[in-house]
């Protein structure tokens, strides 16, 4: 193992990045150096597991999505606030376990920034010890010393100035973008620094790995089973190739091993509940993972536009998410800008028709 001196540290990252805006105050820096604390708070939380300070039984709550919030789910949350509320970097949070947004206590200092986060992603899993993760965004908070309004951060993904997830696996790390490419970090569990480990992330721009809950296919739209029944088809099809399927249901394993050796994820729009365009939100999971995977050189769309493109309505708006190798998403969205073949009933073998269908 490389001696701890010779490896960058995530500090050293971002004060050299910082050199290349030699106006830059460190208020960036310094929030995300506050919130890498904040996911290794979590990450040790996590590892102990049962162990823990924390039951693993539901703490009771329902959060704005209408979920039962686990105790880590609440844990991880304050975990964020705790960390980032006192610096003076930023203007106001938001969070998927909080309806509104929160204001920074009026003994801190605010600053110019907004953090949208989710603090445990793929809570579901906790309790049987599969890989979870914080996801984050960072936004430029308005100009003004007024509360920060949901209004605020109402921005497209476009409008991120970093984003990144930390993922507690088997190792714990701390993927992130600030604008200029992919970096991920690995935690040094002696030290409790995180260390550049994977510099200059690309994701492989063809694959043949694809990830979607199959269990919703009677809800999908004709474009994602046209795509999901050619993989399936395998070599015998129209792709001539066998594809292999995943499904972790924790979105930030499946983004990760999408970074590390290529792959598509599709959570679609779908007609299961109409009331909900999609299952994931769009601020705080599908544009961080978006920023991730498009500075990488992957894609992130809903299937008909990029995901960064998209007028956010409100702070918990959900969205459908496709991302991952640029090829794959690229073929995806095709299909869905071509007009398809709409599955009609033939009227000539309806049930009174001259031709009877048996049974
Ligand atoms: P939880 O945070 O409630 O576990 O949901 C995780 C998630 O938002 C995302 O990480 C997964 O990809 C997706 O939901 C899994 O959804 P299904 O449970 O419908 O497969």
């Amino acid at each position: 193992m490389q001696p701890a001196q010779h490896r960058t540290t995530l500090t050293r990252f971002l004060i050299e990045e910082r050199r290349r805006y030699p106006q830059a105050s460190g208020d960036f820096n310094s929030l995300i150096l506050s919130v890498a604390l904040a996911c290794k708070s979590i990450a040790r939380e996590v590892a102990f597991g049962a162990l823990g300070n924390m039951p693993s039984a539901a703490a009771g709550g329902v959060n704005v999505q209408g979920e039962v919030q686990k105790p880590m789910d609440v844990l991880s949350n304050e975990a964020f606030l705790r960390i980032t509320e006192w610096g003076g970097h930023l203007a106001g949070m938001a969070s998927e376990e909080m309806e509104t947004p929160y204001q920074i206590p009026a003994h801190y200092p605010k600053g110019r920034y907004l953090l949208v986060f989710d603090p445990l992603d793929g809570s579901s899993n906790i309790d049987v010890n599969v890989s979870v993760g914080s996801i984050f965004s960072v936004l430029r908070a308005p100009d003004g010393e007024g509360a920060a309004t949901e209004q605020d951060f109402l921005q497209p993904g476009t409008g991120q100035v970093a984003a990144g997830y930390a993922i507690y696996g088997p190792a714990t790390m701390l993927v992130l973008t600030v604008g200029n490419g992919v970096n991920g970090f690995t935690l040094d569990p002696n030290l409790g620094e995180f260390m550049l480990t994977h510099p200059d992330l690309q994701v492989p721009a063809d694959t043949r790995e694809f990830a979607i809950n199959a269990s919703n296919s009677r809800f999908w739209e004709a474009p994602v089973k046209q795509y999901v029944d050619e993989c399936m088809a395998g070599r015998t099809g129209p792709r001539g190739e066998d594809f292999n399927m995943r499904w972790i249901a924790s979105m930030v394993a499946e983004a990760h091993r999408i970074l590390m050796r290529g792959g598509v994820f599709l959570y679609p729009r779908d007609s299961k509940d109409p009331a909900r365009p999609g299952r994931l939100r769009l601020l705080y999971e599908a544009n961080p993972i978006a920023f991730i995977m498009e500075q990488a050189g992957g894609r992130a769309s809903t299937g008909r536009q990029p995901i960064m493109a998209v007028q956010p309505g409100s702070l918990h708006q959900r969205i459908g998410v496709i991302f991952g190798s640029r090829n794959e998403v690229e073929r995806i969205e095709r299909y869905h800008n071509t007009p398809q073949a709409v599955d009609l009933p033939n009227p000539l073998f309806n049930e009174r028709s001259l031709f009877r269908v048996p049974g």
